[in-house]
């Protein structure tokens, strides 16, 4: 096995779909676990270096298979619970390294690496202080690792800046939406003179509107690789946000006669990603609706491209184009994953604090309703009080506790609001995998 990278967090460059298994079996079974025989152990051993062979040439999906299978063979070895922790976190699949490496730790509670990864999957969800904790154990193991030293001090530092950055946010009075209309207002953000792009129409008392027109030419701009002028930019914002204000945190998007829906997932700033798809899925119309269903921004680098073509839709069509909030559209991913520094590298401070505000006003779930009853009977489906089918779409998960509601859903307070580490809004747009 490879040693881990020394950054911290380090930055993933692997977006493999999550499809390893799932954590199997479950340690309050291996306790009860009848012995493991002789041939059993050496079975696992030999599976344990196929998969060893497998990580080393970077098939992880076939390495998290096939621990999987020597973890069968050999549930009470800590060190197969461990490696599968790693490929875990060489898939992206922090929520099950997690849990991997707790059992690994379970198992034998002085293995050093398990903390390590356990530290590094703590990390990846920025969960900086259990991380910290993890380190100061690890350097209890084995206190002259200075690689483990300089993680400890640079996870404190992050933690530091965040706590700190989340003081200064309570502190400020004006919602950053407030604050880009007075400065619009005072006149401070007007668009140059010089601007040579597409222009937003205007209505007749001079305000600022959309047309088809615009995004068209819109696109064709940013495919050149030119910018919006600030205003512009803060106007599609607005403009957006005035219809998330406006949404509950579950829409319910009732389909009519002859009305079709797509879904769109992750695009993660791949601006060329998007037109494709668009070109597949056609563009919101006052027939079609499009659901984007999160994690628009980050990872790539044409994220402000992605959104504001978004956005841009959403204030044309209100009614047609929706947007679940996903993972990413938070600060604490932001920060990590490099929407902020795109934001402000192209717009401004400002424009960032605008939009990681509307992010918090996106909805957290949108539940798409046929427009007919099922011409046969379906399973056991949920159907609507009407008799028709539903499709619930949300970018995170269901929930760990049992009963929650769509009621309970549509009640969840997010505006203002980033989703933390637990609860109803965690889950539903927070996926650990
Ligand atoms: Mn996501």
């Amino acid at each position: 096995m490879s040693e881990p990278s020394s950054s911290v967090p380090s930055s993933p460059t692997i977006s493999t779909p999550a499809t390893s298994p799932p954590p199997s079996p479950a340690l309050s079974n291996l306790t009860l676990q009848e012995h493991v025989s002789e041939e059993a152990k050496a079975e696992a051993a030999k599976v344990k270096a196929e998969a060893n062979k497998a990580f080393t040439s970077h098939d992880f999906n076939k390495a998290a298979q096939l621990y999987s299978k020597a973890i069968e063979l050999n549930p009470h070895d800590a060190t197969l619970w461990c490696n599968r922790a790693y490929t875990r976190v060489k898939l992206e699949e922090h929520g099950y390294g997690l849990t991997d490496a707790s059992t690994a730790i379970q198992l034998d509670p002085k293995y050093a690496k398990a903390y390590y990864r356990r530290a590094t999957c703590y990390l990846q969800t920025l969960q900086y202080k259990k991380a910290i904790a993890d380190f100061r154990k690890l350097l209890t193991l084995e206190p002259q690792n200075q690689l483990v030293r300089t993680q400890l001090d640079s996870t404190q530092k992050i933690l530091r800046k965040a706590e700190f950055e989340k003081a200064i946010e309570m502190e400020e009075e004006a919602s950053p939406v407030d604050r880009c209309y007075e400065i619009i207002a005072e006149g401070g953000c007007e668009v140059d003179r010089d601007y040579q792009g597409p222009a937003l129409p205007t209505t007749d008392e001079g305000k600022f509107s959309i047309d088809l027109d615009f995004i068209n030419a819109m696109i064709e701009w940013f495919k050149d690789g030119k910018t919006l002028p600030r205003r512009y930019v803060w106007e599609i914002v607005l403009g957006a946000h005035t219809y998330f204000a406006q949404e509950e945190s579950l829409v319910t998007l009732d389909l009519e006669d002859g009305m079709t829906c797509d879904v769109i997932g992750d695009v993660h700033g791949q601006f060329y990603d998007l037109l494709h798809l668009y070109s597949l899925t056609g563009i919101p119309t006052d027939k079609h609706c499009l659901l984007m269903n999160g994690d628009l921004v980050d990872r790539g680098s044409w994220s402000i491209e992605v959104i504001i073509t978004a956005l841009a839709y959403k204030w044309l069509y209100p009614k047609t184009m929706y947007i679940n909030r996903g993972n990413h559209e938070t600060k604490e991913m932001n920060r990590t994953y490099g929407f902020e520094g795109e934001a402000k590298h192209k717009h401004g401070d400002q424009t960032y604090k605008l939009f990681s505000h509307i992010f918090t006003t996106m909805p957290l779930a949108t539940l798409i309703c046929a427009t007919q009853p099922p011409a046969s009977p379906i399973g056991n489906a949920i159907l609507s009080p009407e008799g028709k089918k539903r499709y619930f779409v949300v970018h995170g998960g269901l929930f760990s506790k049992d009963g929650v509601t769509l009621e309970d859903i549509r009640k969840i307070e997010r505006i203002g609001r980033q989703p933390g580490q637990e609860g109803l809004m965690c889950e539903v747009s927070k996926h650990s995998q």
